[in-house]
């Protein structure tokens, strides 16, 4: 069988690929398979895409012994997520079997480190497939050594265009031959993938019936649901896997509601915009008082608010969007990094607890609630 698309990153992760395929088929009614995906569009696509495909080589009567999915709340495998595998696993009938774990969407970084070795510990095997930059040491992934098979585009000069989701769906085909042409389209367009893999993926979808619009509304409404739901519902799949006619309904109720709550989160928060500077406007808009755990969250309403005044403002613009202890940022300044402004607000604030990160034009930084002015004053004295 061959990948949906011609892809050079593929070719080259194809024999780690081959080995997650083997190891995953060879656990299917032998070994309880655990899958743990980040809780965003992409990781939900990739994690549904090969439960799906697993569930239906299940032919055990007690299924849930052999599968379970969960999103992870932290964006990598974390302590907590450890401790429940386990503990699960622990008090299971088939606690005698080893585990398989397939981590996806997340676990790359030293930040997963600890979970990892705590789960190899117990016996688990441990499959890792990401998309996000790894941590490096002495030029290889640090977390490779501590599982059982590693996929990520970066250990082949690849990048994070081709995200965990296409390559959950191209694995998820290998286990069982499924309709998931449609899914790494929807998974790049969550994650804004560019270059040739994610077009190839459009075409692929294209093909069969659904457009690129139609890709962008149900990626959409599976990040409005992993924000508001963050758990294990057939209602995802519904929205990945069921006929075309039905998904279009279903995407369409459900966008009009995203866009009624985008529409009056703006209102909202044009009212409590500042807006200073002439030929580059800096846009400070204080979220702090924004009910926490409504719809859109701090990060994606100041990404709403740049939209909303990159259309408003033919000069340069520069978003705020400023909490107690974090402000997140949004700007088409030319020379802005979001990266380096923190390592310099870190060298003139070592007392700020300064920490964060992202993109050069997009990303958070987070401090000490007393330094909040100061880090404000920074921000703009760095913007000029
Ligand atoms: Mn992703």
């Amino acid at each position: 069988m061959k990948y949906l698309i011609e892809s050079e990153t593929l070719k080259k992760l194809d024999h780690r690929i081959k080995k997650a395929v083997k190891l995953i088929k060879e656990s299917i009614g032998n070994n309880p398979i655990i899958i743990r995906h980040h809780s965003d569009c992409d990781g939900y696509t990739g994690a549904v895409a090969i439960e799906t495909a697993i569930d239906n080589k299940l032919i055990s009567r007690k299924k849930w012994h052999y599968l379970k999915r969960s999103p992870s709340r932290a964006p990598y495998y974390e302590y907590r997520d450890a401790f429940w595998d386990i503990s699960n696993h622990l008090k299971d009938i088939s606690h005698e079997k080893i585990p398989l774990l397939l981590i996806m969407d997340l676990g790359s970084t030293d930040q997963s480190l600890f979970a990892i070795k705590l789960a190899k510990l117990y016996g688990f095997k441990v499959i890792v497939i990401d998309h996000h930059q790894p941590t490096f040491e002495n030029g290889k992934a640090i977390i490779e050594k501590h599982t059982d098979v590693f996929i990520n585009p970066y250990v082949v000069g690849g990048d994070s265009n081709l995200t965990a989701g296409m390559i959950g769906a191209e694995i998820s085909r290998f286990i069982k031959k499924q309709p998931v042409h449609h899914l790494p389209a929807i998974a790049g367009i969550a994650d804004m993938a560019e270059g040739k893999d994610i077009e190839g993926y459009l075409n692929v979808a294209k093909q069969k019936g659904y457009s690129k619009k139609l890709i962008t509304s149900i990626a959409r409404c599976i990040d409005f649901q992993a924000y508001y739901i963050n758990a294990n519902s057939k209602m995802t799949h519904d929205l990945l896997l069921s006929d075309l006619k039905e998904q279009k309904v279903k995407a369409f109720l459900i966008e009009n509601e995203i866009k009624k709550l985008e529409n009056e989160a703006v209102e909202k928060l044009k009212a409590l915009s500042k807006i200073s500077g002439s030929q580059k406007k800096i846009i400070q808009i204080d979220v702090s008082n924004i009910y926490r755990g409504s719809y859109p969250p701090q990060g994606k309403s100041t990404g709403l608010m740049f939209r909303y005044y990159e259309k408003q403002f033919e000069e340069k613009i520069l978003v705020l969007g400023v909490n107690d202890s974090s402000i997140t940022i949004r700007t088409n300044f030319n020379d802005f990094d979001v990266n380096e402004l923190i390592e310099k607000l870190r060298q003139k604030l070592k007392h700020g607890a300064i920490d964060g990160g992202g993109h050069e034009v997009a990303g958070t930084i987070q401090f000490a609630a007393s330094v909040k002015n100061d880090v404000l004053r920074l921000i703009k004295q760095y913007a000029k």
